[in-house]
């Protein structure tokens, strides 16, 4: 693939070709660790893809081979959160957790080496993760002080079932790929050299597919997880479609022209 880069950052890499987006955190002398202008960063670029018609799919992954992301980058973490040139104490990565969710398009983790930490739930809140077989899983938040009790917990017991989630928490274990993948935390493992060709065979494969139909497969997941969050997602995306009816134009052309609408003319389905 030819990647184009669609905007210039200092902590990340934002690429597209054919379709695929690329998001690739650009810290490797920290295992890629984010900062609170990493997660700034990221934010900005999946705001760009949401918007973006040409793409359907993004990579998510981290620059060189020994790591995906290795969480919050520790050098900054301050009192009451993560501290950027703003001097203001932040936990922005939620945010992005949210996004990545809320994106009407799959997120594919792309995972060589440690996903670890906060590097971890990020994987976790993307839609699929290919896994290399140097990957390495884990948290370690009860090790370093940290917690991340939001999708970091509920989603983890729902993929993998609360006993295991439990045993990822309270343990600080690193598990392999084949660990990960046996327990359904990855959807596959490739060999290292392979990982880039497969992820872009997955993204084809999903472009192949109707748009909408992917659309709501997602937010109808998330509404089984998020609760009434969720909820909100799916129910905007059937507010999108109906506004594409003649039922709903209708509705709206009879407010413009000041008349009652006429709504007989529509049927009513089973
Ligand atoms: C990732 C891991 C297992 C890699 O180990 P290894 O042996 O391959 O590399 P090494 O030597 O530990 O790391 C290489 C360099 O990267 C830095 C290291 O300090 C080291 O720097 P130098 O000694 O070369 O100067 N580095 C690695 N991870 C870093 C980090 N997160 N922040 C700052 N520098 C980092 C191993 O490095 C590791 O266990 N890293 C720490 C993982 C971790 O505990 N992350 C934070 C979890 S808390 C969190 O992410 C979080 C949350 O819980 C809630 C909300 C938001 C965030």
């Amino acid at each position: 693939l030819q990647w184009e880069k669609v905007k210039d950052y200092t902590d990340i890499i934002y690429e597209r070709a054919e379709g695929i987006a690329r998001v690739t955190i650009n810290r490797p002398e920290v295992r890629n660790a984010f900062r609170p202008e990493t997660v700034a960063e990221m934010i900005d670029a999946f705001q760009h893809i949401r918007d973006d018609a040409s793409t359907g799919v993004v990579l998510f992954r981290g620059a060189g081979d020994l790591a995906f992301c290795s969480g919050g980058d520790q050098r900054v973490r301050g009192h009451g959160g993560y501290v950027g040139g703003d001097s203001i104490p932040r936990l922005n990565v939620l945010d992005l957790q949210r996004l990545i969710r809320q994106l009407p398009k799959p997120v594919i983790a792309v995972v060589a080496g440690y996903a670890i930490g906060g590097g971890h739930v990020l994987h976790l809140v993307c839609d699929l993760t290919i896994a290399a077989d140097n990957a390495r899983f884990g948290q370690t938040g009860p090790k370093v002080g940290s917690f991340d009790a939001g999708y970091g917990a509920s989603l983890l017991a729902r993929t993998v079932g609360i006993k295991k989630a439990k045993e990822i928490w309270y343990l600080c274990r690193q598990y392999s790929a084949q660990e990960a993948l046996d327990m359904g935390l990855v959807n596959a493992v490739v060999p290292l050299d392979r990982l880039e060709e497969e992820s872009i065979q997955w993204a084809r494969e999903i472009l192949e597919k109707s748009p909408i139909a992917i659309r709501f497969l997602k937010m109808a997941f998330n509404a089984d997880t998020d609760g009434a969050a969720g909820l909100q997602q799916l129910a905007g995306d059937a507010t999108m479609l109906y506004y594409m009816t003649e039922e709903a134009k209708e509705g709206k052309n009879a407010f413009l022209e000041k008349r009652k609408p006429d709504f007989t003319k529509f049927g009513r389905l089973p």
